[in-house]
């Protein structure tokens, strides 16, 4: 098992279109495996195989307490969709930034397994809600992209100086002094 890189906004590989996954094998096991230990890791309760930078149309998610119930949603599509709510949403390509967005309420999805059997499944609530989130990632979309530029344009320059804070205090901790 290999825990992956998230990549973050604003890089261009989040933008990618993920393409169908037609072949069923090892590999797609193994890489499924990775994205849910990477989903564990960081406590999401959704990864899309776009934010580690494979543009597959892969999807995992966890809404369980326990976190021991994994999903895996491969070409998933949107069967039907009902009313609308208002949710708090997050992002792991978007650390710290969390914002309200309207999305259905309601969804019927439909996939294919990790060994490629189809189903179909009702959803709505948190799942509901990370399922088209993660299926946005497929498309290249971000939550924020849902936003007014001025409101990209403020956690654009807070992701930055996050950043900049980030590698300046691992620099100040590698040359402080031992006491
Ligand atoms: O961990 C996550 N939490 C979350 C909360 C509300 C709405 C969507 C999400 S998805 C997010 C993980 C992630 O970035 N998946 O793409
Ligand atoms: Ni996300």
């Amino acid at each position: 098992m290999t825990k992956l890189v998230i990549l973050e906004y604003p890089d261009p590989r989040l933008r990618k279109k993920a393409v169908e996954v037609t072949v069923f094998d090892a590999a797609l096991r193994q890489f499924i495996d990775d994205l849910l230990e990477t989903m564990y890791a960081a406590n999401g309760v959704g990864l899309a195989a776009t934010q580690v930078d494979v543009h597959r149309r892969v999807i995992v998610l966890d809404v369980s307490d326990t976190r021991d119930r994994p999903l895996v949603l491969i070409n998933p599509e949107i069967l039907s969709k009902e009313g609308e709510g208002p949710g708090e949403e997050g992002c792991l390509s978007l650390p710290g930034i969390y914002d309200k967005l309207t999305r259905a309420a309601r969804i019927r999805v439909r996939a294919l397994g990790r060994d490629g059997q189809a189903f179909e499944m009702d959803a709505q609530g948190l799942l509901g809600v990370c399922i088209q989130h993660e299926m946005d990632h497929l498309e290249g979309k971000l939550f924020v992209d849902y936003l007014s530029e001025l409101k990209r344009a403020f956690i654009r320059r807070r992701l930055e100086k996050e950043r900049r804070q980030r590698s300046a205090g691992s620099d100040s901790r590698a040359h402080a002094p031992a006491l």
